[in-house]
């Protein structure tokens, strides 16, 4: 029999993306699909593959009889239900927070360690970070061909990793500076922003202007200056390419783009590593495009890479004082592969497991 799907969180951002994502696969493996949220969106009527859906609410017997469940919740969520789940019979598969640097929890990105998906004690899978996730596919792929020693990277993060509230944030800020000639001097963002009733103490990324700025600051702060995001850019990447020493150093920056994610990568190799070499990795990879012609202008960049499945990668060069580094430039869309998209094919890998 079909496998049966369980979609928690089905009416929040990244649901809503999951759910268009199912609507857009030619074919799917499962037979039912059942979506589950809050008793508040329960009722809500949603078309998934042509079927008019009723939302249930989330309680333990939602689980009875599912196979798979994919979980686009907050951490505290996911941390109570995706258990429950797992206790049911389900493979939970959690695109929150709660579980990532678990023992017992395997952190996957199918292009890298697909086989970990059956290493699941705890009948948990996470999904990782969308800001590690957007550069994981391009280092994943190099790191099998050249063994990757160290990581330096710096983010490029857009709005809509702070949910729907960052992206409002943004779009009502670049209405209140828009026209208006400003940026030239200290602190006229700001005024101009307080001046539209929009308080710097109400937005999401640091109590700073996100309009005509960028913040150096993402996620939480977590002492001896780092923040969150940079230390799950850190223990992720360690994790998913199983290489618990890797040396990583990460800069996570808020940029004014409602959605997709960039990164500028430094990445040193165990072996020596040409441009033209790894153009041929970056090639051989079905979920990456290479867009590397910077002399014609040719290189990803967040407008035109919002709402496509693969990782973008260009701006590929050789560290002029660094032996056996690559630089590179990459863009993913943070709500697809970022989130959604991973967490549905580690769902479908589940799937292509069960018996
Ligand atoms: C962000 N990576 O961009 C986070 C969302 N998970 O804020």
């Amino acid at each position: 029999m079909a496998p049966t799907l369980a979609l928690v969180g089905a009416t929040g951002a990244v649901g809503t993306v999951m759910i268009d994502i199912i609507n857009g696969r030619d074919s799917v493996p499962w037979g039912e699909i059942r979506l589950i949220a809050s008793a508040r969106s329960a009722g809500k009527k949603i078309t998934v593959r042509g079927e008019e859906l009723t939302v249930v609410e989330l309680t333990p017997e939602a689980f009875d009889g599912v196979d798979v469940a994919m979980f686009d919740v907050p951490d505290e969520v996911s941390a109570e239900w995706a258990p429950v789940a797992a206790a049911r019979g389900a493979v939970a598969v959690d695109n929150s927070g709660a579980f990532r640097l678990d023992d017992d929890v395997p952190l996957v990105v199918p292009e890298v360690n697909a086989d970990k998906v059956t290493e699941r004690p705890k009948g948990i899978i996470a999904n990782p970070n969308c800001t590690t996730l957007s550069m994981m596919a391009a280092l994943g792929a190099l790191h099998r061909e050249f063994q990757l020693t160290e990581l330096v990277v710096a983010s490029y993060q857009a709005a809509s990793g702070a949910g729907q509230g960052g992206i409002d944030r943004l779009h009502a800020e670049l209405e209140a500076v828009a026209g208006k000639g400003l940026g030239a001097k200290a602190g006229d963002v700001r005024a101009a922003l307080e001046a539209a009733g929009l308080p710097l103490a109400d937005t999401p990324f640091a109590g700073t202007p996100l309009a005509l700025n960028v913040v150096p600051s993402a996620g939480s702060y977590k002492g001896d200056g780092w923040f969150s995001e940079e230390l799950k850019v850190r223990n992720e990447s360690r994790k998913i390419l199983g290489i618990p020493e890797l040396k990583v150093s990460a800069t996570c920056v808020r940029v004014p783009v409602v959605t997709t994610h960039s990164l500028a990568v430094h990445a040193t190799f165990a072996r020596e590593v040409t441009v033209e070499a790894a153009h041929k990795v970056f090639e051989a990879q079905p979920s990456i495009v290479l867009m590397d012609d910077p002399e014609k202008g040719e290189f990803p960049s967040p407008a035109e890479v919002v709402g496509a499945d693969p990782t973008y990668v260009g701006r590929v060069r050789q560290a002029l004082d660094f032996p056996n580094t690559l630089d590179f430039f990459v863009c993913g869309d943070n709500l697809r592969k970022g989130a959604a998209l991973n967490t549905y094919e580690i769902a479908e890998q589940v799937a292509s497991t069960l018996g």
